[in-house]
């Protein structure tokens, strides 16, 4: 059964602390991305730290290898556990992120299929599979899978073995935490605990399936 990680999308520097204090007892990764890096600068990683929880930078890191390896080590060296890339640059481009992450001691996860429809028109299907074998092929530390689609997960499983899976969609975008959770290694839930009146009592909720 899977960690908890909370995907803290919010738009300000005191709201992502303000959410982060109440989840954190809950909590076992905390994953920001663009929004809030946009919002509030990439060093809202320093006070987020504090909190004594692992961070996952979901940059979905998708350029030409030098500038990716760029990219990582800036993630690293801000103080982040994790980077997210994009595997469809090529298995060069992916592999750059997880040299950088190697030499940091953190950790590189692949985003194979996308949890929302529109994922379907491009990566899905045979696309995810050939993505999840070069996640594995690259020394990867594991995938991003979609929890909106269970079978998939499952069938992206077969592929990747004891590696990670970290499983976006539940909550907002429809994914049945029961169903996702003995699949996968980590659950990404956002706003179903930072929009939440109560941050807390959601994380905690949420807290319920892991292991
Ligand atoms: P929530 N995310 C996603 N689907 O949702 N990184 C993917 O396939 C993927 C992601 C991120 O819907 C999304 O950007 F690869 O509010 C957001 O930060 O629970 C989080 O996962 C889901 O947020």
């Amino acid at each position: 059964m899977p960690d908890l990680i909370l995907a803290l999308d919010v738009l300000s520097r005191s709201e992502a602390l303000r959410v982060a204090d109440a989840a954190a007892p809950h909590l076992d990764a905390i994953k920001i991305g663009y929004p809030l890096v946009l919002a509030a600068g990439l060093d809202i990683a320093g006070p987020l730290s504090g909190f004594g929880i692992p961070l996952i930078a979901d940059f979905k890191v998708a350029d030409i290898p030098n500038t990716n390896r760029l990219i990582a080590e800036q993630v690293f060296a801000a103080g982040f556990s994790a980077i997210i890339c994009q595997g469809f640059c090529g298995s060069d481009s992916v592999a750059a992120c997880v040299e950088a992450a190697d030499d940091a001691g953190g950790e590189c996860y692949v985003v194979t299929e996308m949890s929302h429809p529109g994922a379907l028109e491009f990566l899905s299907g045979k696309n995810a599979e050939l993505l999840a074998q070069m996640a594995v092929d690259v020394g990867a530390h594991g995938i991003i899978a979609p929890a909106t689609r269970p079978e998939r997960v499952q069938t992206l499983r077969a592929i990747i073995g004891e590696k990670k899976i970290l499983s976006p969609g539940v909550g907002a975008q429809g994914g049945d935490p029961a169903v996702i959770a003995p699949l996968i290694d980590g659950m990404i839930v956002g706003r179903a605990i930072y929009t939440a009146e109560n941050p807390a009592k959601a994380a905690r909720a949420y807290a319920e399936f892991r292991r």
